[in-house]
C-alpha cells in the first residue's frame, strides 16, 4: 500500500473527572489524531497516546507533533509498503526513540491494511475473541473515602479488575481500606508509575500482604535491575509498564527476573508490530500480558480492544467504556461495557469498527496540518 496523505490534528477533550497519577494530573486530554488516506482511497484514523507533560515517558504531544511533521510523515509518504508489519523499520531509519509518534503512523497503517482487505483490525492482528474483559484504573483521590467509594462503584458496575494508582503517602492505608471494602474476591492491583525506590521496603512488605494480583511499575521507569531485586523480595508479581519499550526489554526482564506480568500499550512500544512481538514472546515464556490504556479517545481505544482480543491477554485490560472518560466521545458508536465487565470486539466491519464523528472532531480541533 501507499499512504498518499496524512492530516494531523490536535483536539482537546475534557475528562469527566481529573485523573491523577504519582507524577502528575490531567483534567483535559490533549489528543493528537491522524487521518491517513491511501492511494486506493482507503482512509483510517489513528491516535497518538502522548500527553501534555513528559511525566509518563519523555514524549509529549508537542514532541510527537514536531517529529511527525519534521521527520516521520514524509518518510511514510515517500514509499509504498507490502505489509503494515514493515512500516516500523522504515520509521526507525535515522530516528531514535519517539515511539509514541511512530506508533501513530504505524498503527494507522495496520488499520488501513485491515480496511483495504475487508478485515476487522482484530482479525488482521490474529485476535479471535468476540469480547474482552475490562478493568478500571482509578486515579489518586483526595481522600481514602473517595477512593473506597469509587472502587465500590466500579465493582458494582461489573469491572473485572480494579487498579489503584498509588504514590508515597497514599498507598498502604487507602489500598487496605479498599481491600476491606470490596472483599478478597475482587481482583485488585496497584500502579505506582515509578514513584518508589528499593529503600521503600516497609511499604512493599505491607502491600505484599494485601492479596494484590500485581504491583505495576513500582520503581524507576528504566531500571530493570532494581525491579529484579524487588521481585526477589516479593510474593506479589511485579508488572512492568513504562520499562517495556520493546521486545528487547522483555528479554532483559526474563533474563533478570524483573517482573512476571507485562502491560502492553501499543503507543508506548512504537506500534502494533512491537506489541505482537511482545505478546508472542510472553506467551512463549508463560508471562501473562494485558492491554494498558493512556486515557485514549474512542479512536485509540479501538486499537487497544482489537489487540486485547489476542489469546495471551489473560488479565482484564484498562479498556473502560467511553463514558468513564468523556461526556461525549469522538466516535460512534461509543464504547460501552456490559454489566459483567465485557467490551465487544468489533468484528463485523472492516477496520476499527467505529467511525469518527467528523463534526465533533472539527469542533474540538485546535490545530491541524496536512501532508501530501
Ligand atoms: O500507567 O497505566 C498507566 C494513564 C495515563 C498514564 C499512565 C497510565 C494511565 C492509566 C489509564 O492507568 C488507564 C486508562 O486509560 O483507563
Ligand atoms: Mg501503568
Amino acid at each position: 500500500m501507499r499512504v498518499r496523505s496524512v492530516e494531523l490534528r490536535e483536539i482537546r477533550l475534557p475528562l469527566v473527572e481529573p485523573f491523577r497519577i504519582s507524577s502528575g494530573s490531567v483534567s483535559e486530554r490533549r489528543v493528537l489524531l491522524a487521518e491517513l488516506a491511501a492511494a486506493d482511497g482507503t482512509v483510517a484514523w489513528s491516535e497518538c497516546v502522548a500527553g501534555r507533560a513528559p511525566n509518563y515517558s519523555p514524549e509529549t504531544i508537542d514532541t510527537a507533533w514536531w517529529v511527525l511533521g519534521e521527520w516521520l510523515v514524509e518518510r511514510l509518504l515517500a514509499e509504498s509498503w507490502e505489509s503494515a508489519a514493515d512500516v516500523r523499520a522504515r520509521l526507525d531509519e535515522g530516528v531514535r526513540g519517539h515511539r509514541m509518534a511512530k506508533a501513530t503512523l504505524e498503527m494507522g497503517c495496520w488499520a488501513l491494511e485491515a480496511t483495504a482487505r475487508g478485515e476487522s483490525l482484530a482479525a488482521r492482528l490474529g485476535g479471535d475473541r468476540t469480547e474482552v474483559a475490562t478493568g478500571i484504573s482509578l486515579g489518586i483521590q483526595p481522600t481514602t473515602e473517595a477512593l473506597v467509594e469509587r472502587a465500590r462503584r466500579a465493582v458494582a458496575a461489573g469491572y473485572r479488575k480494579v487498579k489503584l494508582k498509588i504514590r508515597p503517602g497514599a498507598d498502604v492505608e487507602p489500598v487496605r481500606a479498599v481491600r476491606a471494602a470490596v472483599g478478597e474476591k475482587v481482583v485488585l492491583t496497584v500502579d505506582a508509575n515509578a514513584a518508589y525506590g528499593l529503600d521503600d521496603g516497609a511499604t512493599f512488605e505491607a502491600l505484599d500482604e494485601l492479596g494484590l494480583a500485581m504491583i505495576e511499575q513500582p520503581l524507576e521507569w528504566d531500571d530493570l535491575a532494581a525491579h529484579a531485586e524487588l521481585q526477589r523480595r516479593l510474593q506479589t508479581p511485579i508488572c512492568l509498564d513504562e520499562s517495556i519499550t520493546g521486545v528487547g526489554r522483555v528479554e532483559e526482564m526474563l533474563a533478570l527476573g524483573s517482573g512476571r506480568v507485562v502491560n502492553i500499550k501499543p503507543g508506548r512500544v512504537g506500534g502494533l508490530g512491537a506489541s505482537l512481538a511482545i505478546h508472542e514472546r510472553c506467551v512463549e515464556a508463560g508471562v501473562p500480558v494485558w492491554c494498558g490504556g493512556m486515557l485514549e479517545s474512542g479512536v485509540g481505544r479501538a486499537y487497544n480492544v482489537a489487540l486485547a482480543s489476542l489469546p495471551g491477554f489473560v488479565h482484564p485490560g484498562d479498556l473502560s467504556p467511553s463514558a468513564r472518560y468523556w461526556a461525549e466521545d469522538v466516535v460512534e458508536p461509543e464504547w460501552t461495557m456490559s454489566d459483567d465487565g465485557l467490551v465487544t470486539v468489533p468484528r463485523s466491519e472492516p477496520g476499527l469498527g467505529v467511525s469518527v464523528r467528523h463534526d465533533r472532531v472539527d469542533a474540538l480541533t485546535v490545530r491541524r496540518r496536512r501532508f501530501g
